[in-house]
């Protein structure tokens, strides 16, 4: 089994290094695959990667370098086409989530109990930084809508760790090219596959160290927007 980890990365040069780090450490138990995606950071993060490349020459790492900033949906697309691996891991490029926990996220996969894990912030007893309540209200709100459409009954539809056998998104087109990207793919993941059949769709918990908008997050209430028109879309259309 191959795991493809894919990292979008936009203007993350304080953190890029460190969690390649954190990545590349954990053993998997698998060959793992690094896929990075950047479209137009302009803080210092482009002058990172042959640092990456020097620094781990042995690692299998693909970096796909775009001029035009369009979003982490537009930049996981192009990473989907590129990864070569059984199981895909959507990895950020900040130090929120904590790539210890590739091993409670894989586990359902690799027994084949699982389909779909995703990693809930809101479940388990890991460590959590206590993070802004309105904020999390906010994932709270949209995950409930989200459920709603989808009759799924997960807890944290916007987390970053959703990790998946590739025959899962095979043959999916993928439109949103923001953060609208979680709704969408969770709405097809919950639709039933060519052959008919329902995805297993698991949730573990994740540890958790939020970042505020001063830390470099991207996200912000306004992307709620989109993800509510992205929830609505999906349900109804294909
Ligand atoms: N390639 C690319 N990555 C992005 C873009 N916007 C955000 N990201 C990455 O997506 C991840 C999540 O962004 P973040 O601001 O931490 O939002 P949150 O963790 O979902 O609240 C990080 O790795 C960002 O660098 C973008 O426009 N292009
Ligand atoms: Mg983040």
């Amino acid at each position: 089994m191959r795991l493809s980890i894919i990292i979008p990365v936009y203007n993350e040069a304080d953190t890029l290094e460190e969690i390649l780090g954190r990545v590349i450490a954990v053993d998997v138990g698998m060959e793992k695959q690094l896929v990075l995606i950047d479209d137009g950071s302009k803080d210092g993060t482009r002058e990172v990667y042959p640092k990456l490349k020097e620094r781990w020459p042995e690692v299998d790492m693909s970096i796909k370098l775009m001029d035009v900033n369009r979003g982490k949906g537009a930049a996981l697309r192009e990473g989907f086409a590129m990864a070569t691996g059984d199981i895909l891991l959507i990895q950020d490029a900040d130090l929120e989530y904590n790539p210890e926990d590739y091993g409670i996220l894989l586990k359902p996969l690799t027994d084949d109990i699982a389909d779909v894990v995703y990693g809930s912030r809101f479940r388990g007893g890991a460590a959590h930084r206590v993070d802004r309540f309105w904020h999390m209200v906010g994932n709270r709100f949209v995950t409930l809508l989200s459920n709603m459409a989808t009759d799924l009954n997960l807890t944290d539809m916007e987390t970053c760790y959703k990790v998946f056998r590739r025959e899962v998104i095979d043959g999916v087109k993928f439109r949103c090219n923001r953060f609208d990207f979680e709704p969408e793919f969770t709405a097809k993941v919950a639709r039933p596959s060519k052959s008919g059949q329902h995805w297993r769709v698991y949730e573990v918990g994740i540890s958790y160290a939020g970042r505020s908008h001063d830390e470099g997050k991207k996200i912000s209430w306004l992307d709620g927007f989109p993800a509510l028109w992205a929830i609505i879309k999906y349900r109804f259309l294909g």
